[in-house]
């Protein structure tokens, strides 16, 4: 099946404020100068990482090292974190390879994310044979001791994994840990931030990614209802395991902004698509460029390093061939990175679903038009508020020479205002660009 990068490519540029009076987020699109050559370089660009699995039993294939030294400035244990890994026996807790990869990582000046303090899966025999109250009690013993023992040193855990049933009910999915009452999400947080007040928490899931799935939208509830009632979540982690059977939704960047817009910052945990060539190129390149376009979406970690090192090697679907060489879909990511995305200047942003004072928010969407030799088209869409300005900055030596929909107002000649004159919430405008064809930034408030 042929996967709809289309839409997902063609909005490239998100500017996202969250209200108003209490300081305003600033963000802009960072354009290419000179290209990073690797991917984490190209990642740092825009204040965000790129990161890998990693497994312990290869950290002496001294090619996977070499890549994994040189190209990633983040680092998730594939398998040696999760509860089977780390309790083994109740109450026993073993570190080895876990270690051997955070010690690795960090030796190197990358960060770690953690995975995972709770799943349904993975669990260690012990606990797999348990129910209830009891296993309510080992459950947290295990996030507090595990995420204790790692206490400064991971930059954020998967809190719980995968919690949410597939199919059409958006409920969560029947398991030991979900039986020993609904708030067991909670309660791993909670303990998650008692035990490491450091560590950005997250919740992690997979086929979370189509916005008009029933699941994406059972995790958008819960992350909505936990923030609401100040439960301690602070991301959420999209796996993103594609393949012809589950292609890169077109509504992506939808997904990923509308959880950003709830106050969480956004991260593709898991990434790889089975292909190959061009058609694995373009995919990869669409969900960099969602990433890229969501000002919280802080990074992007691939599931693996070499096609053989996957945990479905069968279909190639990650960024280095068996050997090591970069692939297509290498250089398509590269190549996005490079192009740049929103940064955000550093915010205490105000949470629209917790703060009565600022109910509205500004979300401003960038996407390229027509294009001429000498012009091209843009267009921005308002959503979160009826009562926006909208600020378009444009690069030397391009000019704005035509507007419709807004009665623009001019700061100086490259830098124009925009409000509401009755025609909606999309307006645009044509920029004659003299030889710089770098898109505009947006920044967007509430007025
Ligand atoms: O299934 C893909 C991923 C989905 N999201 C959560 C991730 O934690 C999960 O990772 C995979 C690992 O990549 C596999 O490596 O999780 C699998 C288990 O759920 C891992 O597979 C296990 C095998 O089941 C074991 O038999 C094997 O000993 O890998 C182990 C180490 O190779």
């Amino acid at each position: 099946m042929t996967l709809t990068t289309k839409s997902v490519a063609r909005v490239a540029l998100v500017s996202t404020l969250v209200a108003a009076a209490a300081g305003a987020a600033v963000l802009v699109a960072s354009p290419a100068s000179g290209a990073a050559s690797t991917l984490a370089a190209a990642a740092q660009q825009s204040g965000r990482y790129f990161g890998t699995a990693v497994a312990a039993n290869k950290l002496s294939d001294s090619t996977y090292v070499g890549i994994l030294n040189r190209e990633f400035d983040m680092v998730t244990a594939e398998n040696e974190m999760k509860m089977d890994a780390t309790e083994p026996n109740q109450g026993q807790f073993s570190y080895g390879n876990a270690d051997r990869i955070v010690n690795q990582a960090r030796s190197q000046g990358k960060r770690v994310r953690g995975h995972a303090l709770a799943w349904h899966s993975q669990q260690p025999g012990w606990m797999q044979r348990m129910e209830g109250s009891a296993l309510r009690q080992a459950m947290l013993n295990h996030v507090t001791q595990v995420a204790s023992y790692y206490r400064g040193k991971i930059y954020a855990w998967d809190v719980v994994n995968e919690a949410f049933a597939d199919g059409s009910s958006g409920g969560r999915r029947d398991s030991n840990l979900q039986r020993t009452g609904n708030d067991w999400i909670e309660a791993a947080f909670r303990a998650a931030r008692a035990a490491d007040p450091g560590a950005k928490l997250c919740y992690n899931d997979y086929n979370t990614d189509n916005w008009s799935h029933a699941k994406t939208q059972g995790v958008y509830r819960m992350v909505q209802d936990f923030k609401s009632r100040g439960v301690p979540i602070d991301c959420v982690g999209f796996q993103a395991h594609f393949n012809s059977g589950n292609p890169v939704p077109s509504n992506y960047h939808t997904t990923l902004q509308n959880f950003a817009n709830l106050g969480v910052d956004v991260q593709i945990t898991e990434l790889d698509i089975e292909g190959s060539g061009s058609s694995q190129a373009e995919q990869f390149k669409g969900v960099t460029q969602a990433c890229l376009a969501v000002a919280r979406c802080t990074g992007i970690t691939v599931w693996g390093i070499r096609d053989s090192d996957s945990w479905r090697a069968s279909g190639t679907p990650l960024l280095f061939d068996r050997n090591g060489n970069k692939k297509a879909a290498y250089n398509a990511v590269l190549d996005a990175l490079n192009a740049g995305g929103t940064t955000t200047v550093p915010t205490t942003p105000t949470d629209p679903t917790t703060d009565p004072q600022n109910p509205e928010s500004c979300t401003a969407t960038y996407s390229e038009g027509e294009k001429w030799s000498d012009r091209f088209n843009g267009q921005v869409t308002v959503s979160g508020t009826d009562n926006w300005v909208v600020t378009v900055t444009v690069g030397s030596p391009q000019r704005i020479i035509a507007t419709w929909n807004t009665s623009p107002t001019w700061e100086t000649a490259n830098v124009m205002t925009a409000r509401p004159n009755g025609n909606g919430n999309t307006f645009g405008f044509t920029i004659q660009h003299g030889g710089n064809w770098n898109w505009p930034s947006i920044s967007c408030r509430v007025a």
